[in-house]
C-alpha cells in the first residue's frame, strides 16, 4: 500500500499531567492550516473496543495486575492500531495519539515491573506491527506532575505512588535514548506556550509545512 506524502503516525507520550492533550489542539491546528488531513485520537482507546476496555482499564474500584492490564491494552490496540490509525494513514492523514505502545513499556514495564521482553513477546503476538514515525516525550519530573493533577479525581492509575511514576518516567528515557531517530524529548516543566511552539516546530518541519 502506498502511502500519500503527508500521512504520518504521531504520537505524544509523557507521564499523567506532562501536558499531552494540551499540545495536541495546537500540533492539529498548524497540520489543518497546512491544508492537511487529520486524525485525532488516543490510548487506550481510538477504536469501538479499545474505548469500551478504557472504562474497564480506569476504572478505580478495580483491581488489576500487569498481566491484566496489558492483554486489555493490547486487545484494544490490536483493533485500533487496523481499524483506525492504518486506514487514516492510507488515506493520507496525519495521525496524533495521545499515547501508544511506548506507555505500556513505561506504565507496565516500569511502573508495574514487568519484563519487557513480555510485553514484546505480546505485540508481536498481536500484530502491533506498526510504531508512530514520530513521538514527542513530554519529560516532567513526577513530583511536577502530582502538582498540576492535584486538583481532579484520580483514575487508577493516577492512585499509584511516585516511585511508581519515577520507574515509567526511566523507561520512556531509555526508550528515547534507543530510538533518537523517532523519539524527541521535550522540557515539558517549560511554559505551555514554549512546549506547544517546540513541538509544532518539529511537526511541520517533519511535513514540510511552515
Ligand atoms: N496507560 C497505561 O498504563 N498503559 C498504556 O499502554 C497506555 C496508557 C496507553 C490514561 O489516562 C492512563 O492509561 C494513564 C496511563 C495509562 N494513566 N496515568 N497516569 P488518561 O488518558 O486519562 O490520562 P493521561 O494520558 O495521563 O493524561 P493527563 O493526565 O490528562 O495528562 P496530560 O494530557 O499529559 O496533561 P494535560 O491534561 O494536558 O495537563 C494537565 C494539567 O497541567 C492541566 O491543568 C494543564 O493546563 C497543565 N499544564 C499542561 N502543560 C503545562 C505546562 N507546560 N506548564 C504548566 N501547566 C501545564
Amino acid at each position: 500500500m502506498s502511502l500519500s506524502r503527508s500521512a504520518l503516525f504521531v504520537s505524544l507520550e509523557g507521564i499523567e499531567g506532562a501536558g499531552k492533550s494540551s499540545v495536541l489542539p495546537a500540533l492539529a491546528d498548524a497540520v489543518l492550516a497546512a491544508g492537511l488531513e487529520v486524525e485525532l485520537t488516543r490510548e487506550p482507546g481510538g477504536g469501538p473496543l479499545g474505548e469500551a476496555l478504557r472504562q474497564i482499564f480506569l476504572n478505580p474500584s478495580l483491581c488489576l495486575d500487569a498481566s491484566e492490564e496489558l492483554l486489555l491494552l493490547y486487545a484494544g490496540r490490536r483493533d485500533h492500531l487496523h481499524r483506525r490509525i492504518l486506514p487514516a494513514l492510507a488515506a493520507g492523514k496525519v495521525v496524533l495519539c495521545d499515547r501508544f505502545e511506548d506507555s505500556s513499556y513505561a506504565y507496565q514495564g516500569g511502573g508495574r515491573q514487568e519484563a519487557l521482553a513480555r510485553i514484546r513477546q505480546l505485540s508481536q503476538w498481536a500484530g502491533i506491527d506498526r510504531e508512530p514515525d514520530l513521538t514527542f516525550w513530554l519529560d516532567l519530573p513526577p513530583e511536577q506532575a502530582v502538582e498540576r493533577i492535584r486538583a481532579r479525581q484520580p483514575d487508577r492509575l493516577e492512585r499509584e505512588d511516585l516511585d511508581f511514576f519515577r520507574r515509567a518516567r526511566e523507561v520512556f528515557a531509555a526508550r528515547a535514548k534507543g530510538a533518537p531517530h523517532r523519539i524527541v524529548r521535550i522540557d515539558a516543566s517549560l511554559p505551555l506556550a514554549t512546549v506547544q511552539e517546540t513541538a509544532v516546530g518539529i511537526l511541520c518541519e517533519r511535513l514540510s509545512i511552515s
